[in-house]
Parts: C-alpha cells; sequence; structure tokens
C-alpha cells in the first residue's frame, strides 16, 4: 500500500485497532530506546522497506553511508506520494526533486530543484565526493547528474501524480501576491482565496506529506544520514524545503549524534532544525529530549500555526540511542538492527 493511502483511507468502518495504526497511535513508544549497534532508522512505517536495503549493508560492516544512500535509492524506486519521480508534483505540474546525504566528519553533498533524474540522493553523493561543492540546484544539477552518467528520464507524471494535481487544480486559484512577505496577515486579506502556499492538509485532513529520511551507526560507529523527497505538494515553483540544507533537514556529527526530519520545511528551515537537535544531544540531551526542543521552539514562534502543521525530528546519539518527537500525532520511524532484522516501527510522542 502506498503511503498517501496508508495514511488516507476512511475512517469510518475501519476497525478500532486499525484506525489507531491510522493515526500511527498503537504503536510502541519509547523514550530512551538504546539499541544494539550496527542500526538503521528511517522516518515513517515504510521507513522498513528503506531499511531493508540498508542492513544487508550493515550486517555485513558495512559503510553507514552505502547504507543510507541504499535506503534512499530504495524510496526513490517505490511509487509512492513523496519521494522520487513518481512523486506529486508542484502546482505547475511538474516534479522536482530534494535530496541530501551526509558523514558523521563533516563530508555533505546535497541537490535540490532537480527534474527527471530517478535517484537524487545519488546525485548528492557525488556532489559531496566529487566537487568542492556542497550544493547543487535546478539545470546545473541537472546537468551535472548527466555529466556523470544518471539517465535523464521523461518528464511525465505518474498516473496516480496525475490525477492528485488534476484534483488540486479544480480547487486551487493559482495567483501570487505581490509582495507577500511584507504582509503582516496570514493569509493576507486580499488573497481572493487563492492557494499561498502548498497545502499543510489535503481535503481528507492527513498532512502534506512524507519525506523519507535515514539515519545509520556503522560497526566502527560511524553514522550518516539521507533525506530525500519530492517537497511538499503543489508547491510554488522553485520552492525547496528542508531537505537539502544541511543543519536543517538532516545534520550528523559522529562526536554528538544525527537527526533528520519531515514536515513542513519552512518550519525546520526557520530554526536551523536538525542542527539544533544534535546541539542539544552534544550537550548531553537523550535524542528525544533534542527533538523535544526543536519542536518546542517551532511552537513557541506560533502556536496558532502549529495546530495545523506537522513536523517530526528523528536522531540517534552516538552511543546507539534513538528517540524523535513531533509537533502532531501520528509521527513513526521504522528501527532495524540484529534485535529487530525486519525492522520494528515506533511512534514518537508529540507537542499536540
Ligand atoms: C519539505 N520536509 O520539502 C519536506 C517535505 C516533507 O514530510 O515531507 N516532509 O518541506
Amino acid at each position: 500500500m502506498k503511503r498517501r493511502q496508508f495514511l488516507t483511507l476512511p475512517l469510518i468502518g475501519v476497525p478500532l485497532y486499525f484506525a489507531r495504526e491510522l493515526s500511527g497511535q498503537g504503536r510502541e513508544q519509547r523514550s530512551n530506546l538504546k539499541v544494539k549497534t550496527p542500526v538503521v532508522v528511517s522516518t515513517w512505517d515504510s521507513g522498513i522497506k528503506a531499511n531493508n536495503a540498508a542492513w544487508p549493508i550493515l550486517e555485513k560492516k558495512g559503510r553507514s553511508l552505502d547504507a543510507v544512500e541504499a535506503a534512499g535509492r530504495a524510496s526513490e524506486d517505490e511509487p509512492s506520494c513523496c519521494v522520487g519521480l513518481q512523486a506529486w508534483p508542484d502546482r505547475d505540474g511538474r516534479v522536482t526533486l530534494d535530496a541530501s546525504i551526509m558523514e558523521g566528519d563533516g563530508g555533505c553533498g546535497s541537490v535540490s530543484f532537480l527534474e527527471r533524474i530517478r535517484h537524487p540522493v545519488s546525485v548528492a553523493r557525488k556532489v559531496m565526493e566529487t566537487t568542492p561543492h556542497v550544493l547543487l540546484s535546478g539545470e546545473g544539477a541537472q546537468a551535472f547528474a548527466v555529466a556523470n552518467g544518471f539517465p535523464l528520464e521523461d518528464g511525465r507524471l505518474s498516473p496516480d501524480a496525475e490525477k492528485e494535481w488534476r484534483k488540486w487544480l479544480e480547487k486551487s486559484n493559482y495567483k501570487p501576491i505581490v509582495n507577500i512577505e511584507n504582509r503582516s496577515s496570514w493569509p493576507p486579506a486580499d488573497a481572493g482565496g487563492s492557494e499561498l502556499a502548498p497545502p499543510y492538509r489535503f481535503d481528507d485532513g492527513s498532512f502534506n506529506h512524507d519525506t523519507m529520511a535515514t539515519v545509520a551507526l556503522d560497526s566502527c560507529g560511524k553514522m550518516a544520514g539521507m533525506v530525500t523527497t519530492s517537497g511538499m505538494a503543489f508547491k510554488m515553483r522553485g520552492r525547496v524545503g528542508d531537505s537539502p540544507i544541511i543543519g536543517a533537514g538532516m545534520f550528523v556529527d559522529n562526536e554528538a549524534g544525527a537527526a533528520v526530519s519531515s514536515g513542513v520545511g519552512e518550519e525546520v528551515i526557520r530554526i536551523c532544525g536538525t542542527h539544533t537537535v544534535v546541539e542539544q544531544m552534544r550537550m548531553g540531551r537523550t535524542p528525544e529530549q533534542a527533538c523535544r526542543e526543536a519542536v518546542r521552539r517551532i511552537v513557541k514562534r506560533d502556536p496558532a500555526k502549529a495546530r495545523e502543521l506537522q513536523v517530526g525530528f528523528l536522531a540517534i546519539s552516538k552511543k546507539g540511542e534513538i528517540g524523535a518527537f513531533a509537533v502532531q500525532k501520528g509521527f513513526t520511524y521504522s528501527v532495524t538492527n540484529a534485535e529487530w532484522p525486519k525492522g520494528k516501527v515506533f511512534e514518537s510522542k508529540s507537542y499536540f
């Protein structure tokens, strides 16, 4: 089942135990989960599949960097609303992808606004390993990918994405407002019902939307992380979220820990989300406490807005403790190691 379908099945008539699963409730919650290493941890229930691609590498004492890249590629191959070329597009009907990858020694690479390339996470790794830069974007990122042997795919939407985009178009009235940054009210009174930002929730109440992010700690004690996403569905063309921004959507430091985020990227960028989480762990906080502090900063900035959006942080300390915290209920993560070789899903605690 696709992630979006999983999150949006109608609740009427669904047995109670299943309804609880839909919101993520009913999953085990653990505050201080100390696990055997090596270990790989990914966002959401679908993280199990990502972990399945990473675990054989870690199990054979492979590198965390190879493991997280394999997790990203598996997610990018999987049809879903939210990752890879089959995902839902921007408001102009084009799929634009963001991805990043980082090692615990500070090596990192990312791509943003990348079109028609199937494996952005691998392009991000190429940026890291073969250029003096950290982030390549748009046409330049695409040209770099093609020059490095990544095939240029056709730009057609998947049938599911086409359907959802056309449905969204029926209601949206895309009319950018001049100087919107200077308006004090949100949405501006003269917006005339236009959709100024991607919807934080879809009509069925489910949140927009699910990034895949993975962190791994290998048998040498080295950490790596990756994030791969199509960003918020129906975003403004050119919009880039937190996922390719090092320290926002993902941050890794072997001396402290690693963290990733999923949710409304603008909120994460504003507080340098995952860098905040890792610095909190460096100061002695547990991963859950560190994630909670980042969430607290998001909620404090605008409590009313925070009620309407989702952000989840997931972190692992250098000691192999795992923790998460989210603005809303329903943020889950998948853990795979020798104890749970097929993976186990946990639910994070939340502010609301
Ligand atoms: C973004 N954080 O582009 C990403 C989107 C996302 O679940 O899903 N998150 O803002």
